[in-house]
């Protein structure tokens, strides 16, 4: 999340006449095709807005808009913007025959904007269908109970990854930044050499890419696969174009992600870590003709970052890095899993990435420390300060590739130095500092320790890391009273945590088989789908009530919708009013449930809130896989 935002508001609200001979000109080159790979590929036109989001009556009943498994817990919210007392609440059919209730609603208090909250448990309605909650008079958005609720949904996401790839990009069927990538910057010796890198997604609605980002999210990815593989289907090719290949495309994504990170550690001693920086935020346009200047012209070269070990920042800002081991262990991880995933499929390209995997690994465990993202113009930076859930991770997936004892006993070591990810239990949080928001290191100790039918929560190592989730989980439910069931601080990229919560839960819940948690990770994934204030669906093109008006020139200017992105989410009033350059450009149709303490825009403007973000949606597609194949 990075921001083209930041810089960007700034300038082209202001500057428009700067900004329209790229837009006219990407808007000629893109007329011949964009009918055909709308149809084709990720993205489909804007549809008509959604359903009206205001109250009824000062009163809103929020619902999952995916819908509900049969026997999954199935609660909707009441959120009442004045006091209100509420007695009894029912669920209807199609035909408008009660099914369910009258029954109690459970009172939880006020939240945000709601004056008062209310619990609307109808988990014991099991028959599939399409329903409605009524309370006091007014009806809820339709919810469905079935099965087959989340099938397909993984798949959704990946096509917003789809759009946001560099290199060769399906959507615009042309290169992104190809042979621009990159000029080597801030290297004791070898700066200004030219290394191919092109290729991985762009991070968020700005062209800076990441290797912390791009190692999770392809971590994820490849987690989804291995565990939950029938939820993924096969319709797109390796380059991201309509047509089967015989690979999932959850796969092909995959190796999209490895592909790129093969590149940004072309050496032993030579780990990448950023391509370009902020000064992409100069100009909002399509990054097919990015105008970018980096000190080779407009347009020219992007500049490649390696971790140094060392505070970097070309310019006034600085980070704080203090070493290579947080990037070392997400690269280490991605690349074993990636070893283990391709082995049948590609033998060549699974032995270079598990030597590169014991490569980078290597190097971590030598520079123990944080490689933070490089400021250039602006202050923000992602403040990554944890090292030892990566090299965690990294040991653990080398010890399940390898069996190599060494890499358990460092594994088991570094999950004793971060048992429980520091933001959970917190009111706020730096930017990324506590990155990945959930640890997955502590389920592949588990998994490579016995896993699915191992020795279970009998095994002394399984049942600590097990006791690990459990305290970040017992921490967040203690701030999750209220109706909504939400426990995390409202920080930026606020559905990053709750895609990351619902992960751990799910991990904890398969690893022990406890469900004290169940009832925070449904509401963690019921709000990202429309169990929040303002009863909108935080991904787009899922739910009936979704972000139309993203912050992303891709979608305001080629009037695209951007299907499956996961936007940043409503953050704490304070930060919403202090980012630079927020300004929203439309009334805001959410107004009355921005009156509270947390705010969310569906404005072009809000970078903050409405900015499609790409490792939260491959955190998601897991979530969303392992619903699909219940
Ligand atoms: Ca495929
Ligand atoms: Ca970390």
């Amino acid at each position: 999340m990075p921001r083209r935002r930041v810089d960007m508001r700034e300038e082209s609200p202001g500057k428009p006449s700067t900004l329209a001979p790229q837009i006219h000109s990407a808007s000629r080159r893109l007329g011949v095709f964009l009918s055909v790979s709308l149809l084709m590929c990720c993205v489909a036109r804007q549809g008509p807005p959604g359903p009206a989001s205001a109250p009824s009556a000062g009163l809103a009943i929020r619902v999952n808009q995916v819908g509900y498994l049969p026997d999954a817990p199935k609660v909707a919210v009441v959120c009442a913007l004045e006091p209100r007392v509420i007695t009894s609440f029912s669920v209807v059919d199609e035909h408008n025959r009660r099914v369910f209730g009258p029954r109690a609603p459970d009172a939880a208090g006020p939240f945000g904007p709601c004056a008062a909250t209310y619990r609307l448990d109808f988990s014991t309605l099991r028959q599939t269908g399409v329903y409605r909650i009524e309370a006091a008079g007014v009806t809820s958005l339709p919810v469905r109970i079935g099965d087959d609720v989340y099938r397909g949904t993984a798949d959704s996401l990946l096509a917003y990854l789809r759009e946001q790839r560099s290199g060769y990009n399906p959507v615009f069927r042309d290169s992104v930044h190809q042979r621009s990538d990159g000029v080597l910057v801030d290297h004791p010796t070898r700066s200004g050499e030219f290394i191919a890198v092109s290729g991985g997604w762009a991070d968020a609605s700005d062209y800076l890419q990441y290797g912390a980002t791009t190692a999770h999210a392809t971590t994820m990815l490849l987690l989804a696969y291995r565990d939950h593989s029938q939820a993924f289907a096969d319709q797109f090719q390796a380059n991201g174009l309509s047509g089967a290949n015989g690979i999932p495309d959850v796969l092909d994504e995959a190796r999209w992600g490895l592909s790129w990170l093969l590149k940004m550690y072309p050496e032993d001693d030579l780990l990448l870590n950023q391509l370009g920086d902020d000064r992409d935020h100069t100009f909002w346009d399509l990054p097919v003709n990015d105008s970018a200047d980096y000190g080779w012209g407009r347009g020219g070269r992007r500049p490649v970052y390696p971790c140094t070990g060392k505070p970097q920042g070309l310019f006034e800002f600085k980070n704080r890095s203090t070493g290579l081991a947080s990037t070392a262990g997400k690269y280490a991880a991605a690349f074993a899993l990636g070893a283990a995933a391709f082995r049948e499929r590609d033998s060549v390209f699974a032995r270079r990435l598990a030597e590169r995997a014991r490569a980078v690994y290597a190097l971590g465990a030598a520079h123990p420390g944080v490689c933070q993202t490089a400021p250039a113009r602006a202050p923000y930076f992602y403040e990554e300060d944890d090292w030892a859930d990566d090299m965690e991770l990294g040991a653990a997936e080398l010890y399940a590739l390898t069996r190599e004892p060494t890499y358990l006993g460092a594994a088991l070591q570094y999950a004793a130095l971060e048992p429980v990810s520091a933001w959970m239990g917190q009111d706020t949080a730096r930017h990324y500092q506590w990155y990945p928001w959930h640890n997955n290191g502590h389920y592949e100790i588990w998994r490579a320790t016995g896993g699915p039918g191992g020795p279970g929560g009998r095994d002394s190592t399984q049942r600590r890391v097990a006791e690990y989730y459990a305290r970040g989980l017992e921490a967040v439910a203690r701030h999750a009273g209220n109706g909504f069931r939400i426990g995390i601080p409202f920080i930026w990229c606020s559905n990053n945590l709750l895609a990351s919560f619902a992960t751990q839960a799910y991990f904890y819940r398969r690893m022990t088989g406890d469900s004290s948690y169940l009832e925070y990770e449904t509401a963690a994934l019921d709000w990202l789908f429309g169990t929040n204030p303002w009863g909108v669906s935080m991904v787009i093109g899922l739910g009936a009530t979704y972000p139309r008006t993203p912050h992303s020139v891709v979608a305001q200017q080629l009037h695209l919708q951007l299907t499956g992105g996961l936007v940043d989410g409503p953050v704490y009033r304070s930060i919403f009013e202090h980012l630079r350059g927020i300004r929203l450009l439309a009334a805001d149709r959410y107004a009355p449930f921005n009156t509270g303490f947390i705010v969310y825009h569906d404005d072009v403007g809000d970078y903050s809130t409405n900015e499609p973000i790409m490792d939260g949606t491959a955190n998601l597609a897991y979530v969303l896989a392992a619903r699909a194949a219940h």
